[in-house]
């Protein structure tokens, strides 16, 4: 799906603001103005604007609603209403009808209201929900006691709800481009550009230009045509390049569409056990990371993604993993221009049916291929991501699932047919990976073979072998050793190890939750990754602590194993990582 932008052609509206809000209790009429309601911020979640617990907690449906205004004009041209996400799913209506739905959280979608809209003042209204079951992404148990519905969530973050990402309405005429995937080919300096556009009603002459970072044309041509890059420019970790590819459309001399594409050019090989970005081995230092901060929850806070990443940058990093679900597009534009290399990851996190995700200790096998049904969802959001993602430079490897029950029986057939759509999906055909998670090791599990690079989320020194690191680090030896030699020619990548931290509690005896224990974890983990030749790279977990359930080892609802807290105080490991990939 295309990223919306104002062009010559095109009108761009923002909607967001102040909505009117309502937990659903009752029937509500879309076509009658919302009674009851109170005001809510959007883009966010509602469940940091509200103050009462129930309400915060709810489990079920919600109502937002707004007015706008359409000049006369505009309803000659084609009208379209675009969401950069609603969580978890979204039915829409406008004036009073329906529009649409939506199934999944984190990808945008669109649809054409002309049918709906009218000259003047316009009322729009979103019924959502928060649901989650056995057949979503993310996974989650739901129970429905004595008319209460109540979820029990396979993962560890927080089920914010709400309209997260920006409401906007933009228009085209009634030819457009539909879609476009800037394909090319490199050749030493020059690069072979095909781009595979899709255009909606008739046109007489297409012209495609690619400019440079200066907008300067560098290639013309028409839509069939190839461009040439003679000198290439390449997109670099950390120090980004971007072209951009302008297609104009005309019927007869009249410019009816214009829409610019920005892409940046780049080579990503997997070989040899290592990772190469342009020719050169790249090892991954960065972190998993959250969309969740202050009263915004869940919902697109751009001062925040630009600060993290400035303070990433500062740090050394060169990466992170957008786990678990794909983040805004604002975040995937800044990683592009500011050269993060990005494992873009899809929302199938708890794909393991007896997960406890408080981690009441129990990993109890289960029947997770049997009795979860989450494919038709998985794929869907797999395409959502794919087809919003497959342009971005900085997206270097797809993650199709974070720690599913990759050792129970069925999980080879399930991700079997999974990586294969999305290698059939990706234009770029990317190397794609699921998440390991610590249970199903080098024994156990069921799919290595499928993915291009293991990627391993590993807790010893801290579910296992609780405080004993030096145990920890002979047991993480002994698990690389039995991966490394099941697969020798994959790159082993940490996509998550961590130890939870209480910002300010100091120990004399480096007990665990203190900041000294954090230090001497990752120095612990660091020591074994650096043994290990083939091991190329080290993902964190996390950036910064993170809104989770309440649970005995969740303190104030927060999973701490930032680096960071929540508002951004640095604790103490972070000098010590500053020095290392400072150096690395
Ligand atoms: C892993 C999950 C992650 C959790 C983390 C933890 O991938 O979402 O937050 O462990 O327990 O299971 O901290």
């Amino acid at each position: 799906m295309l990223y919306p932008e104002q062009t010559a052609t095109r009108t761009l509206a923002d909607l967001t603001g102040l909505w009117k809000f309502k937990i659903e209790d009752g029937h509500v009429d879309p076509a009658k103005p919302l009674r009851g309601y109170e005001w809510m911020a959007v883009p966010a979640s509602y469940n940091d604007q509200v103050t009462d617990l129930g309400k915060r907690n709810r489990v079920g449906y919600f109502w937002y609603e707004t007015n706008f205004s359409v000049p006369v004009d505009q309803l000659k041209k084609r009208n379209v209403l675009r969401f950069g996400s609603v969580t978890q799913n979204a039915e829409v209506f406008l004036n009073g009808q329906e529009v649409g739905k939506h199934i999944g959280g984190f990808t945008p979608f669109e649809f054409e209201v002309n049918k709906y809209l009218k000259a003047g003042d316009n009322n729009l209204k979103i019924r959502l929900n928060n649901l989650l079951d056995n057949t979503t992404v993310p996974s989650a148990l739901q129970k429905n006691e004595n008319g209460e519905l109540s979820q029990q969530n396979r993962f560890d973050f927080y089920n914010y709800a709400g309209i997260h990402r920006k409401v906007q309405l933009y228009t085209t005429a009634q030819t457009y481009l539909e879609y476009v995937a800037v394909n090319y080919k490199i050749d030493g300096e020059k690069t072979f550009v095909h781009p595979d556009i899709k255009i909606i009603g008739g046109y007489d002459q297409v012209v495609v230009t690619i400019l440079d970072e200066e907008g300067k044309v560098v290639a013309r041509g028409d839509e069939e045509a190839t461009l040439t890059i003679n000198s290439t420019h390449r997109w670099q970790p950390l120090n980004a390049y971007l072209y951009r590819l302008q297609v104009k459309i005309y019927v007869a001399d009249k410019l009816v569409d214009s829409y610019n594409q920005e892409f940046g050019v780049r080579t990503i090989e997997v070989k040899q056990h290592q990772f190469f970005i342009n020719g050169k081995p790249f090892y991954f230092k960065g972190f998993g990371w959250h969309e969740d901060s202050v009263a915004h929850g869940k919902g697109e806070n751009l001062p925040q993604v630009n600060l993290d990443l400035n303070i990433m940058e500062k740090m050394g990093a060169n990466s992170f993993r957008t786990s678990h679900y794909p983040y805004s597009e604002e975040t995937m534009r800044l990683a592009d221009r500011k050269g993060f290399v990005v494992i873009d990851e899809v929302p199938a996190v708890g794909l393991y049916e007896n997960f406890a995700v408080t981690l009441g200790g129990s990993f109890k096998e289960g029947k997770t291929w049997k009795n979860l049904d989450p494919q038709a969802n998985h794929k869907l959001a797999l395409r959502e991501m794919i087809e919003r993602d497959h342009d971005h430079p900085s997206v270097v490897m797809w993650s199709v699932a974070n720690e599913p029950a990759s050792h129970e029986p069925g999980a080879h057939e399930y991700f079997a047919d999974i990586i294969r759509c999305a290698k059939q999906m990706d234009p770029q055909k990317r190397p794609v990976t699921v998440v390991n998670i610590m249970n199903a090791d080098a024994e156990k599990d069921l799919i290595g073979d499928l993915v291009d690079v293991i990627c391993l989320n590993r807790y010893y020194g801290w579910y296992v072998d609780f405080g004993k690191l030096e145990l920890a680090k002979k047991q993480l030896k002994v698990e690389l050793e039995k991966w490394h030699k099941k697969f020798p020619e994959k790159p082993i990548l940490f996509t998550e190890f961590g130890a939870d931290t209480i910002a300010g509690m100091h120990s004399l005896y480096h007990a665990p939750y203190s900041e000294e224990y954090q230090v001497d974890y990752y120095q612990a983990n660091f020591a074994v990754f650096d043994s290990c030749e083939y091991v190329q790279g080290e993902q964190l977990w996390n950036f910064a602590d993170f809104v989770t359930e309440p649970g005995m080892i969740r303190v104030g609802a927060e999973n701490r194993k930032g680096v960071f807290t929540r508002d951004r105080r640095p604790k103490q490991v972070v000098q010590l990582l500053r020095q290392r990939w400072r150096n690395k």
